[in-house]
């Protein structure tokens, strides 16, 4: 069956690595609005398991890592009866269309830029960042992650702060393409939510929640067992001072807390502040450990009900829908390139 993308709606695309465990900065930040979008737009949402191997992982780890990031998917709402769920090996158009700008789009300079192969360089070979062990695939994943977006004429893609400079590179290299070899691209469109697009770490305000993370104090994983989550939520850093206000400056950690808070329980941050008021930060979280631990056992009850099995049949039919598209746009490509 072919995808139908002739119903005049907007193309939303956008990815998660299988590469460790899920938190609930994925969540608010990401997969969220996934869920919210899927009524309006032609959703493709994928597993992007090639980003996955930029940095080093355990074979078998990653095979249960891939299904268990689909069941992530299906327990946060994604229906896959509305949206095109598909694993990004399962269809070579991706590294194809890789390499194919590598050579004809991207530059050096371009990738010189990126934030997140420093950041990850830096963690892997501190006293060396762009050094032996760091693969030149994490060097190269921003043009990767164009192709994904590419293929599917993609109009918006939903992602966390960390991910626009890649959304924009993305349009830089579509851009860059037409002007040299003629229009084949559309250029996208980044989508960040206003709250949340960048929850930070419990134990370290200053740095984005990562499932990468050294210590797992930093993250609530969506898989945590609840009673572990509410503790992480008690012993989160907090700032000086005692009053519930949301003030990202002076109170960065409390700010984070908040907005948590707010989105977990769609109350506005306003209203928190009046319910907390007079009763101090130690009350405050222990309001916000009881809204983690109520998110999370409904989440888990869901998570819980998919099989393997299913979730590899929804993968397969998947790649099956989106293929032909994927196909379609890189013989395009080829063609103008003069490669027939
Ligand atoms: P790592 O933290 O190991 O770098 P990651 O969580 O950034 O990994 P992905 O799992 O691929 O990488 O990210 C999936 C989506 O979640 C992306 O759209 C990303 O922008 C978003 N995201 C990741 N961390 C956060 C965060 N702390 N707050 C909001 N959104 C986030
Ligand atoms: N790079 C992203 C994951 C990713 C992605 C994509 C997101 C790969 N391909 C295409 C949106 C669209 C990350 O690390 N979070």
């Amino acid at each position: 069956m072919e995808l139908d993308m002739k119903n005049n709606k907007a193309t939303v695309f956008s990815g998660v690595q299988p590469s460790g465990v899920l938190h609930i900065g994925n969540y608010l930040g990401a997969l969220a609005q996934w869920v919210e979008m899927q009524n309006q737009y032609n959703c493709i949402f994928c597993v992007v398991d090639y980003h996955a191997i930029t940095v080093k992982q355990e074979s078998q780890e990653l095979s249960r890592r891939i299904l268990d990031v689909v069941k992530i998917y299906l327990a946060s709402g994604i229906n896959p009866e509305q949206a095109v769920i598909f694993q990004q090996s399962d269809i070579t158009a991706h590294t194809e269309l890789a390499w194919i700008l590598n050579c004809a789009a991207a530059r050096l300079a371009d990738l010189n830029k990126m934030t997140q192969f420093k950041d990850k360089g830096a963690k892997k070979e501190p006293a060396c960042p762009a050094g032996r062990s760091v693969s030149v695939g994490l060097y190269d994943y921003p043009v990767l992650m164009a192709a994904d977006i590419l293929l599917y004429n993609t109009d918006l893609v939903p992602v966390g702060d960390d991910q626009v400079q890649h959304v924009e590179l993305c349009r830089t290299l579509a851009e860059r393409f037409n002007r040299d070899y003629g229009q084949v691209f559309k250029a996208p469109q980044v989508a960040v939510r206003k709250q949340g697009a960048r929850i930070m770490g419990l134990d370290d305000p200053t740095k984005k929640m990562s499932k990468s993370a050294s210590s797992p104090a930093n993250y609530i994983a969506l898989t945590d067992a609840p009673e572990i989550a509410a503790k992480k939520i008690k012993r989160a850093v907090t700032d000086s001072g005692s009053e519930v206000k949301f003030d990202q400056k002076q109170k960065p950690a409390l700010a984070n807390l908040l907005t948590i808070y707010s989105l977990l329980a769609g109350i506005k941050i306003k209203e928190l502040e009046e319910n907390y008021k007079g009763k101090g930060y130690g009350e405050f979280k222990n309001g916000l450990a009881e809204e983690i631990k109520k998110f999370l056992r409904e989440f888990q009850i869901k998570y819980n009900s998919f099989t393997d099995q299913e979730v590899k049949q929804i993968l397969r039919d998947g790649a099956d829908k989106i293929r032909p598209v994927a196909n379609k746009t890189l013989k395009r490509v080829k063609n103008k390139l003069g490669i027939i």
